[in-house]
């Protein structure tokens, strides 16, 4: 086809003899006297001549790249439109993207690690996000800055939670001292953790001093937030079942406060005999951080004293770790951790995506199956064969 064939872009303009014919609104066909007729609803508008105003539709203009230099002044001051692409590009998994994003990690690492960081985590409805809500914005209103990150693998699956953390937190969205980024998506709760660090470091190099990192309470989720902040706060209903609530013990010890939240209405009762009875476990029970005792309080979205007393718990904790050096140990060991974290992942990934595994796990999986060799017998010949080790 000639580029002349091609559809125009802009429709021809119609026919000026067109015009004349349909003088008086009709076209020349209608029987005459057939306007005063109502058989005839037929009125033909006179085409309109596009002339300029048909400019072709035009993409809209790409952003500029950021450079190295560009993201890292962006963040550096602040900037949270720069700020926010910087958390896209750490959460890219394209290759290029993730080695600027640890060129830029590298750079603004210095001016991280101001901030108070506290994990949230509880059962889906528990009042988390209400709770961060009101904590939020008291805390904005001192002149904090806060960002607030969110940690859950399953969003990407259910989109649940990051709708309900845009309709929980309207107020905050819109304060100038907040920054609310939803859970990443893409996978691995390894994966989903490893980008969430990375996005609290940024925040931390923008300005924010204070963190507060959201999670659902199920599986390992718990345990992975705990191991990227310092103060790990645990939401509870009374009256829903310790099973209900992941308050296996394995989950209360490693708290640093408990609230039973929605201390409100007809609920107050309840509520205090569930702390006073959490507290009672409690006392049996190694703390979490050396020299902190755990506590079992209440609290309500409802009541904002109630959680300007739960800060306060935050507040007293900082400053008692901070004093003793046990925040500072407990930094340095999560970095480590993650680290070793980072490599087994690594590891796991590349041992699995090599080809000659890919042929023989099959087969071994069949003989493990049927007992014909043993599992570690076949583990060790997997391993052998792989050159990723
Ligand atoms: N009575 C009462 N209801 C609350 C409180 N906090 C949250 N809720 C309600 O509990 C439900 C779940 O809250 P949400 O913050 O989304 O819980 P999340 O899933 O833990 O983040 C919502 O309907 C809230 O309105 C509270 O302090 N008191
Ligand atoms: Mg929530």
């Amino acid at each position: 086809m000639s580029p002349d064939s091609a559809s125009p872009a802009v429709p021809p303009s119609p026919d000026p003899a067109c015009d004349c014919a349909m003088a008086g609104g009709l076209p020349d066909w209608v029987p005459v006297g057939a306007e005063q007729d109502p058989k005839f609803a037929c009125r033909v508008m006179a085409g309109v001549s596009l002339g300029s105003a048909a400019v072709p539709h035009k993409p809209p203009a790409k952003r500029r790249k950021l450079t190295l230099d560009d993201y890292t002044q962006g963040v550096l001051e602040s900037d949270i439109g720069v700020l926010s692409r910087a958390i896209t590009l750490v959460e890219s998994n394209h290759p290029s993207h993730q080695a600027l994003a640890q060129q830029l990690l590298t750079r603004v690492l210095p001016h991280t690690g101001n901030s108070i960081r506290v994990g949230i985590t509880g059962v889906p409805g528990a009042g988390k996000s209400t709770l961060i809500e009101t904590l939020g914005c008291l805390l904005c209103d001192q002149g904090h800055r806060l960002a607030v990150l969110a940690v859950d693998p399953s969003s990407s699956v259910t989109g649940g939670s990051i709708l309900g953390d845009k309709t929980r937190m309207e107020n905050l969205v819109r304060h100038p001292h907040a920054y609310i980024r939803p859970s990443p998506s893409g996978g691995s709760l390894g994966g989903v953790a490893r980008k969430s660090r990375e996005t609290m470091l940024l925040c931390e190099a923008a300005g924010f001093d204070i963190i507060l990192v959201e999670t659902v309470g199920v599986g390992q989720n718990e345990v992975t937030v705990r191991s990227m902040v310092d103060f790990f706060l645990l939401i509870m209903l009374a009256g829903a079942g310790d099973e209900l609530q992941g308050m296996k013990k394995g989950v209360i010890e490693i708290a640093d406060l408990l609230a039973v939240n929605k201390a409100d209405g007809d609920n107050i009762q309840r509520a205090r005999l569930a702390a006073a009875e959490s507290n009672r476990v409690l006392s049996f029970l190694q703390p979490a951080t050396p020299g902190w005792q755990t506590r079992c309080i209440t609290c309500s979205a409802h009541d904002p004293a109630t959680l300007t007393e739960l800060w306060g718990r935050i507040d007293q904790f900082v400053v008692a770790t901070r004093g003793s050096g046990a925040l500072t140990a407990r930094r340095e060991r999560q970095a480590v951790e993650w680290m070793h974290a980072m490599i087994e992942e690594e590891l796991r990934h590349r041992f699995f995506r090599n080809p000659r595994i890919h042929k023989l796990l099959p087969g071994l999986e069949q003989q493990v199956a049927s007992n014909q060799i043993p599992a570690a017998t076949a583990a060790q010949q997997l391993l052998n064969c792989s050159a990723a080790v």
